[in-house]
């Protein structure tokens, strides 16, 4: 399988996460300017966005996909969407949350830094604002996202939220929300996925923070 990618995107993060999760093998394809890869990949997927996954002529899009496609090919991995059908609808529901609600505004803040897009700044804070509180009354009960299993909808909640404090960073009120995030931290799929990255940091457009997730 090939996995077209860059180590410090969030995308790429958390699909990362679940072939570390499942402890399954693939060929790193990284997108970090190589003519030859990149070429590919803009063959292959016009759009541009990564991660993307080849798969013996399969070709998915979607890091969420990517999870879900994983689910299907290795059932006898460490399952990130639950067998029930309800906590599955759960988990599935909570992936979507991080990624509309976390990444996406932590994104938009990203793109007005880097002045692709009009300075709507306010808008994004107050969107990450609301996620956060949200996240935290939420992680009052629960250890991961959905409960006691780790699922897709923590693998969409890591790069989100370690990315999103650093656009905006989490005030101390939410100690729930900061504990999550620490747990997902040290998670090893993401700590793995992290230091896959640590090399990128002075790309955060923002800047990264110097005092916190060294
Ligand atoms: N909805 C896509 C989003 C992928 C995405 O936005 N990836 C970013 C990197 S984290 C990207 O491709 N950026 C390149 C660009 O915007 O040109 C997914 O879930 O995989």
């Amino acid at each position: 399988m090939d996995l077209f990618f860059h180590p410090f995107s969030s995308y790429s993060q958390k699909a990362l996460m679940a072939f570390y999760e499942k402890n399954i093998e693939f060929n790193s394809m990284i997108l970090d300017g190589g003519e030859e890869i990149t070429q590919k990949f803009n063959e292959i997927w016009p759009i541009g966005r990564f991660p993307i996954l080849m798969d013996d002529g399969n070709f998915i899009f979607e890091a969420t996909a990517i999870i879900e496609y994983l689910e299907v090919k290795f059932p006898q991995t460490t399952q990130l969407i639950p067998q029930d059908a309800f906590a599955a609808q759960e988990a599935r529901m909570w992936d979507r949350f991080f990624d509309n609600y976390v990444m996406s505004p932590m994104q938009h803040l990203v793109d007005t830094a880097l002045g692709r897009e009009a300075d709507n700044h306010d808008r994004w804070v107050l969107a990450l604002e609301k996620a956060y509180k949200i996240i935290d009354d939420r992680m009052k009960m629960r250890q991961w996202a959905c409960g006691n299993d780790f699922t897709i909808a923590d693998c969409a909640a890591a790069p989100s939220l370690l990315y999103a404090d650093w656009a905006h960073q989490i005030s101390n009120e939410y100690p729930n929300l900061h504990a999550y995030r620490q747990r997902l931290l040290k998670r090893p799929s993401y700590a793995r996925a992290f230091d896959n990255a640590r090399a990128f940091r002075n790309y955060f457009p923002l800047g990264a923070p110097t005092d916190r997730d060294l």
